[in-house]
């Protein structure tokens, strides 16, 4: 096998002195933290749109980095140096798993027959490459929104022809995860939403995206799929109204159709951030519910109000992630680099100084994470913020027993309560910057 990258050498950890580019300054995979390496609590995953497919082309002007790989880009011969590319860049970055879009993998043909051929073909060569190699597939998902077909959805379409259509993408979506042994399979509801409800029916446009899930859920079950499914939440982009706006958005949307089972959230920092949220927001919300499930690991920029992809390099953010990973017990799912490079870093070599960003970032997260964890006062804390709720009146409330008439007849006799007590927030925050830089 002819080298694609050539200069390029294995990725190393060589420690924060390092002023090679091309090395790890921070992500040690074998370091122990909090009784587990670095490797096992980071299960990074390259996303093959971004990494092996887009060129870089925005609205206003076309790609700027080649990613032929040698061969003429919308070919079979394309896909399979993609799959050769994309395996030789997860080997020297120390990379485990991969997540890919059908249309990714090879070019979409007019007939979905002859695509699927293609996605049988194509899925048999990335089978022999991954032998030996302990590369593994993340999730799997159908390209439901890029064709022309789906400008008003797919679960969520006007068009029953259409309907069928998405159904049938997902279900041999759902064929190659399973035979890649995916550990997840993601819905990620670009186009399920609308622009105007002055022709959309919303209720019945829900009812069925849930019912194509549910669909997905049992044929899935029917071939061997153990893994979880995904919703991955996006308020708007490229709708105005998503569906599956955010994390509690669609927790709910999954408890009311009866799906919370079988799903959980793959959570997206540039996704939250569009919501409104913190990144930290929407895994806790996911925690707290028990669907935290995967993330895509990218984050947005503080002038833009899209979701620019950027390789994450937020080291606060990814070290509030990463306390809510920890005290969640980790993810089933894993760390997608749903992220790109900058147009102008349109090279080679600038395809793996993101990922060793990306890498180095969730790594010094993790680290500050785990200081904090042991460092006990923040966690100390909150917990002593509730204490009240430790007490007489406050037990009676958490364990359900107490009425309202109770409660009203103790206030009564209290006359007024001192206040809250302080939340103490800019201690928190010097306290976070101590631990962090001491
Ligand atoms: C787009 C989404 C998409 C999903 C997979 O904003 O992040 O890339 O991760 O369809
Ligand atoms: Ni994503
Ligand atoms: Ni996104």
């Amino acid at each position: 096998m002819t080298e694609i990258f050539k200069g390029i050498p294995e990725i190393k950890y060589e420690g924060a002195d390092s002023k090679n580019p091309l090395a790890f300054k921070f992500y040690d995979k074998d370091r122990v933290v909090l009784g587990k390496t670095m490797r096992e609590h980071l299960p990074f995953a390259m996303a093959w749109w971004h990494n092996l497919c887009a060129e870089g082309a925005d609205m206003f002007g076309r790609g700027t980095a080649n990613k032929s790989f040698g061969k003429k880009v919308g070919t079979m011969e394309h896909a399979k140096a993609k799959v050769d590319a994309g395996f030789e860049f997860m080997k020297k970055l120390g990379i485990e798993y991969f997540c890919w879009h059908d249309v990714d993998l090879v070019p979409e043909a007019d007939d979905i027959k002859e695509t699927g051929k293609r996605l049988d073909e194509i899925s048999d060569y990335i089978l022999e490459k991954m032998k030996g190699t302990g590369i593994k597939c993340l999730w799997g998902t159908a390209n439901m929104f890029g064709n022309p077909r789906f400008m008003n959805g797919a679960g969520s379409t006007n068009s029953a022809d259409v309907y069928c259509f998405a159904a049938a993408q997902v279900k041999k979506a759902l064929d190659i995860t399973v035979k890649l042994g995916g550990r997840g399979y993601v819905f990620w509801g670009g186009r399920e939403g609308y622009e105007t409800l002055l022709n959309t029916d919303v209720k019945f446009e829900q009812e069925n995206v849930a019912r194509l899930m549910r669909m997905a859920v049992d044929y899935g079950r029917s071939i061997g799929f153990k893994g979880d499914f995904y919703i991955e939440p996006k308020p708007k982009e490229p709708m105005k109204h998503q569906y599956d706006f955010d994390a509690a958005t669609a927790i709910g949307f999954l408890r009311y159709y009866g799906l919370d089972k079988d799903f959980k959230m793959n959570i997206e920092a540039n996704h939250a951030t569009l919501a409104g949220h913190t990144f930290e927001h929407d895994l806790r919300i996911s925690a707290m519910n028990g669907m935290l499930g995967s993330i895509d690991a990218n984050q947005g920029d503080f002038l833009l109000g899209w979701d620019t992809d950027e390789f994450p390099y937020d080291v606060y953010t990814a070290t509030k992630a990463m306390l809510e990973i920890l005290k969640a017990g980790g993810l089933p799912g894993g760390f997608n680099f749903d992220a790109k490079n900058r147009r102008p870093s349109y090279t080679e070599e600038d395809m793996f100084l993101g990922y060793i960003l990306g890498m180095d970032t969730f790594a010094l997260g993790l680290l500050n994470a785990a200081k904090i964890i042991e460092d006990g006062r923040l966690d100390a804390f909150v917990k002593e913020r509730y204490s009240s709720f430790d007490g007489a009146i406050g037990k009676k409330i958490t364990s359900g027993k107490a009425t309202l008439a109770e409660l009203a007849a103790y206030a009564e006799k209290m006359g007024k309560p001192e206040l809250p007590g302080s939340g103490k927030q800019e201690y928190l925050e010097q306290l976070i910057n101590q631990i962090l830089f001491k």
